[in-house]
């Protein structure tokens, strides 16, 4: 019998990844890894991002689910080029699945490469997918305990977006406290504050993430992000 490390897996993975940036900066495309728990509201945020990305990025999206092509079918009902990955049961995507989904993608003229992960806030703090930035998305009904319960997904990650701020007044939800946790994890890291499907907080979120996009491209050595 033959047993694998985890820590091979993972290493393996991070070669990978550390391809995928290379390819993705060289052919000067920007790559965000969109991560949360399921229904926390990854996809809709990304409808109201692009909505308001159009004209300033051209986006592509690989969208990662254990089964179906649900998600893939909002995103290509927006004309954006997209590929779903079915896990079939894996927790989270891979730097592996990425470098081959890529591959069946149209990335002609494409500058922003956006990942959505498969639902969890587990599995996927682990796996580098090569990305260029990580968003962690928490949605209000998860609670304000999350940071402090999977601190691993949040220290990793470049920005925390808090979706669905239009359900705070009927849910027992503490923003300073989350805010407060994420600093401590993540000093680095920007905080958003949005309700996607209202729109607010969306125009902020979508100028950052412009700007992150377009100075990514300038920048031929973007840095690995640390996601240990
Ligand atoms: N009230 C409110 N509901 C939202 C908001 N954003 C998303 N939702 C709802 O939350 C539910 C889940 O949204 P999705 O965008 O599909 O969530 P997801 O994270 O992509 O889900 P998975 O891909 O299955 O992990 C849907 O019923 C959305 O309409 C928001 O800002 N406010
Ligand atoms: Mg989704």
């Amino acid at each position: 019998m033959k047993i694998v490390a985890a820590k091979k897996i993972l290493k393996a993975n991070d070669q990978l990844a550390e391809e995928n940036r290379e390819r993705f900066t060289s052919a000067g495309i920007f790559g965000v890894n969109i991560v949360g728990s399921p229904g926390s509201g990854k996809t809709t945020l990304l409808e109201a991002l692009f909505v308001r990305l159009k004209g300033r990025a051209k986006p592509a999206v690989i969208e990662g689910d254990i089964a179906g092509s649900i998600d893939a079918e909002r995103i290509d009902a927006m004309g954006i080029p997209v590929v779903q990955i079915n896990t079939e049961g894996a927790c989270h995507l891979d730097a592996n699945m990425i470098a081959a989904a890529a591959r069946d993608l149209d990335l002609e003229g494409v500058d922003l490469l956006v990942v959505e992960n498969v639902g969890n806030l587990v599995c996927t703090a682990g796996f580098d997918l090569g990305e260029h930035l990580r968003i962690v998305v928490l949605s209000v009904p998860e609670g304000d305990d999350k940071l402090a319960k999977y601190p691993a997904i949040f220290q990793g990650s470049d920005a925390l977006v808090i979706t669905k701020i239009d359900l705070l007044p009927y849910i027992k939800f503490d923003v300073d406290r989350v805010i407060g946790d994420m600093v401590r994890l993540a000093p680095q890291a920007e905080i958003f504050q949005v309700a996607a499907i209202k729109g607010e907080g969306m125009d902020s979120l979508a100028e950052w993430l412009a700007r992150k996009c377009h100075a990514g491209k300038r920048t031929a050595d973007n840095p690995a992000p640390d996601h240990s």
